[in-house]
């Protein structure tokens, strides 16, 4: 790891004007780490830009506050001589930036802690074991300058660790990744309520609603190892909610005694179903999803189904039983 950050460091003397891109449909790690990462930069001089193709949620806003991330128009990324794309190990992840930088000779990095990764990159920090892409900022930092931390980068990175980890819950939580929340909180003199109300406190009426009716949809299979649950668009329209109001749904049925993976099927997109899988056991989702055509982690992988529904649980399910 050590070796990786030494590169980069050297390297991106080389440059002046920077380009940050965070992942589409993006979530408090992607978006943590990319402020994170360009306040360092600017901190140390540089030109810094951050893109992102999406609207960002709500609950992450308040980090645009510390450093804009900006939905960008074909040439914005003109001025920019060095990309650096975080989250993320693929570059169709970042949306238009993809189409644009095609066929230039133009040097685009990664940080990311996603399994295989493409290796389009030109200089890539890529650890799968770290719990987050906001993890890997810290330490890039950290060998550089601790001095350079202050509060913002501190609670943009606190709120990546987090959301990624389920706060602190996962498999890809270590003693190190506790000591690095310790520091966070220490540098920035917040406490950890501060942020986790503003990230998960934040529910409508009718999302609890459509949680309700989704939990209603769970169904076991294999002697209750695996269970599943639907959200379906008459469910959405009917409690008036979107398809960002589903974050976190795959947590429940997951939570069932006993069970050791769990699969959420989003049937309201015109292309198909979307299917979430999460695993608490030996179960590796990442393989399973693969099987769609998908991919992710061991614990936590999505992939895409030509639908109809029946036949998108059916098949998820038959591949699922295989892994049991
Ligand atoms: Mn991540």
């Amino acid at each position: 790891m050590a070796t990786m950050f030494s590169e980069f460091q050297e390297k991106i003397k080389n440059y002046s004007n920077i380009g940050i891109l965070s992942h589409i449909r993006p979530d408090g790690d992607c978006i943590g780490s990319q402020v994170a990462l360009s306040l360092w930069l600017k901190k140390k001089g540089y030109e810094v830009r951050a893109f992102n193709d999406d609207d960002i949620p709500g609950n992450l806003q308040w980090m645009l506050d510390f450093f804009p991330v900006v939905k960008p128009g074909f040439h914005d990324f003109d001025s920019c001589d060095l990309f650096i794309c975080l989250d993320g190990n693929s570059l169709p992840r970042f949306g238009v930036f993809e189409e644009w930088v095609k066929g230039k000779q133009l040097p685009v990095w990664m940080i990311d802690h996603h399994p295989d990764p493409q290796d389009h990159f030109h200089l890539s920090v890529s650890v799968e074991i770290a719990s987050s892409t906001c993890e890997l900022v810290y330490n890039l930092i950290s060998v550089d300058d601790v001095t350079l931390f202050d509060e913002q980068i501190a609670k943009a990175l606190y709120t990546g660790i987090i959301t990624d980890t389920g706060s602190l819950q996962f498999e890809s939580v270590t003693a190190e990744t506790v000591e690095i929340v310790a520091h966070l909180l220490r540098i920035g003199q917040f406490t950890p309520n501060e942020i986790i109300e503003i990230i998960y406190s934040n529910k409508s009426i009718g999302q609890l609603n459509l949680l309700s009716k989704a939990l209603e949809t769970i169904r076991m299979y294999e002697n209750n190892q695996i269970a599943v649950m639907c959200v379906t668009k008459e469910m959405l329209e009917s409690t008036h909610t979107s398809p960002a109001d589903t974050e976190g749904f795959v947590t429940y049925p997951l939570s069932i005694d006993g069970v050791k993976a769990a699969v959420l099927l989003k049937d309201f997109f015109d292309d198909g179903v979307r299917i979430s899988l999460r695993s608490r056991s030996s179960i590796d989702v990442n393989i399973w999803a693969r099987e769609l055509q998908g991919g992710g982690h061991k614990k936590a992988a999505g992939a895409w189904h030509k639908g109809p529904l029946d036949e998108a649980i059916n098949d998820v399910v038959k591949i699922g039983i295989k892994q049991l």
